[in-house]
C-alpha cells in the first residue's frame, strides 16, 4: 500500500509528474489541455491490461485499437497487450508514470495507494445497478476523482466497466455473512476490502491479480471474487466449485494514458485518444453488462454450484462492515462519500 509514497519518496518519478496542472510539465511543453502543436504523427501506442482478450475489456481494448487507427487514418498505431504479459494493474500504471507503455485500463482498486479517493468505490453495497454506478462515475463524483490523475502523471479518460463481484470458493456456498468466517480470500491489494473481509471473518489475502489462478489452484486461498465475465474468461470454474452471488462491490476501470506520452501529442492527436476511448467504453460497458449474464449460464453449465443471497443477508453483512466503511468514509473526506451517496440516490429515484 506504501508502494507509491515510497516511490515518490525515493523520486524514482519523473521530476515532471510535481508539476501541478499540467502546463509545461513536459519536454515538448505541452499541457494537458492542448499542446498547441497540430496535426498527426505515426504513433506507436502500446496498451496492456490484466485480463484476457475473450473478456469485454479485452473486446473493448480491440475496439479501441480500431478507432484510434481510423480517426488517425491509420497513422496512430495501436498494439495490444493482454493477460497481464505486461505486467499486473499497478506495474503496468507505474510503466504509463515513467513513460514506458502508453496506455492501461485497471481495475480502481489498486490505485486507493496513490489516490486514496478512489477508495470510496471500494465501499461494499453502494450501488444496485450499472446505471446507478454510471451516475456516480460520469458524473462530478468520478470527473473529480479523474483530475487528480495528471499530478500522477497520469490522464484519465473516463471509466469501464468492471461490474459487480461475486464470490467464489471451493469449501461452500456462501448465503449468510457467518458463511465467510474462516474462509481465506485473495482481495485486490486494497485496504477497503482487506478489512471488510476481516470484519466478515474471513482471512483474507491480497494479491495481485496475475497470480490469482495459481493461487487458487495450489489452494494457497479458498476463494476469491470478481465479476462473473471475469470468472468465466479466467477460468476460475475449473479451480472453484462455488460460486455465491454476493454482488457485494461494484468496480470501475479507469482508462489511463502516460501523462508523458499524452504531453507530447498535438490536440488533434489528444481528441482521436479521448474520443476513441469514450465510444470504445460505451461499447465495452454494453458487451459487460450482456456478457456477465451470459458468463451465469455458462458457468452454471460448467458445473459451478450457484447460490443467491437474501437481500437480508446482504444487509446484515453490510451492517457488520459498518464500521469498516464508517472508518474509512472519514480517511476519504466524508463530504466525497456524502456526494456519491446523493448521487446514487438521485439515479435511484428516477
Ligand atoms: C485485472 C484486474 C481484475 C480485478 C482483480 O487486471 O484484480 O480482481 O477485478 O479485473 O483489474
Amino acid at each position: 500500500m506504501n508502494h507509491w509514497v515510497k516511490k515518490l519518496a525515493l523520486g524514482i518519478v519523473l521530476p515532471g509528474m510535481l508539476v501541478l496542472g499540467g502546463c509545461g510539465a513536459s519536454k515538448s511543453g505541452g499541457s494537458a489541455s492542448g499542446s498547441g502543436k497540430s496535426g498527426i504523427q505515426q504513433r506507436t501506442i502500446k496498451a496492456g491490461i490484466g485480463l484476457n482478450e475473450d473478456h469485454p475489456e479485452g473486446q473493448g481494448m480491440i475496439k479501441f485499437k480500431e478507432l484510434v487507427e481510423k480517426k488517425s487514418g491509420g497513422k496512430m498505431k495501436v498494439q495490444n497487450f493482454f493477460s497481464a504479459t505486461l505486467g499486473d494493474d499497478q506495474k503496468m500504471t507505474e510503466a504509463l508514470q515513467g513513460g514506458l507503455q502508453e496506455v492501461t485500463v485497471p481495475s480502481t482498486s489498486p490505485l486507493v495507494g496513490m489516490i486514496k479517493e478512489y477508495g470510496i468505490f471500494d465501499f461494499p453495497f453502494v450501488f444496485n445497478t450499472e446505471e446507478e454506478a454510471y451516475a456516480v462515475l460520469d458524473g462530478k463524483v468520478g470527473q473529480e476523482l479523474l483530475k487528480k490523475l495528471p499530478e500522477h502523471n497520469l490522464i484519465g479518460l473516463g471509466y469501464w466497466e468492471n461490474g459487480f463481484r461475486n464470490l467464489t470458493n471451493s469449501k461452500h456456498p456462501v448465503k449468510t455473512a457467518e458463511d465467510f468466517k474462516g474462509l481465506k480470500i485473495r482481495t485486490m491489494q486494497n485496504e477497503v476490502h482487506l478489512d471488510a473481509f476481516k470484519k466478515l471473518g474471513a482471512n483474507p489475502s491480497p494479491m495481485a491479480f496475475s497470480e490469482v489462478f495459481t493461487a487458487l489452484e495450489g489452494k494457497t486461498v479458498d476463494g476469491q471474487e470478481n465479476p462473473l465475465a471475469t470468472i468465466k474468461s479466467s477460468k476460475y470454474d475449473e479451480v472453484q466449485s462455488y460460486l455465491s452471488m454476493t454482488k457485494h462491490v461494484y468496480t470501475p476501470f479507469v482508462f489511463l494514458v502516460s501523462k508523458k506520452f499524452w504531453d507530447g501529442l498535438s490536440e488533434e492527436e489528444q481528441k482521436i485518444m479521448k474520443d476513441s476511448a469514450v465510444e470504445a467504453g460505451k461499447y465495452q460497458r454494453d458487451l459487460n453488462r450482456k456478457e456477465n449474464e451470459k458468463a451465469l449460464k455458462d458457468l452454471e453449465k460448467a458445473g459451478m454450484k450457484v447460490n443467491e443471497v437474501s437481500d437480508a443477508e446482504k444487509e446484515k453483512m453490510k451492517e457488520i462492515i459498518k464500521p469498516v466503511t464508517d472508518k474509512y468514509a472519514k480517511k476519504f473526506g466524508e463530504d466525497l462519500v456524502n456526494q456519491m451517496m446523493d448521487e446514487v440516490d438521485k439515479a435511484r429515484n428516477q
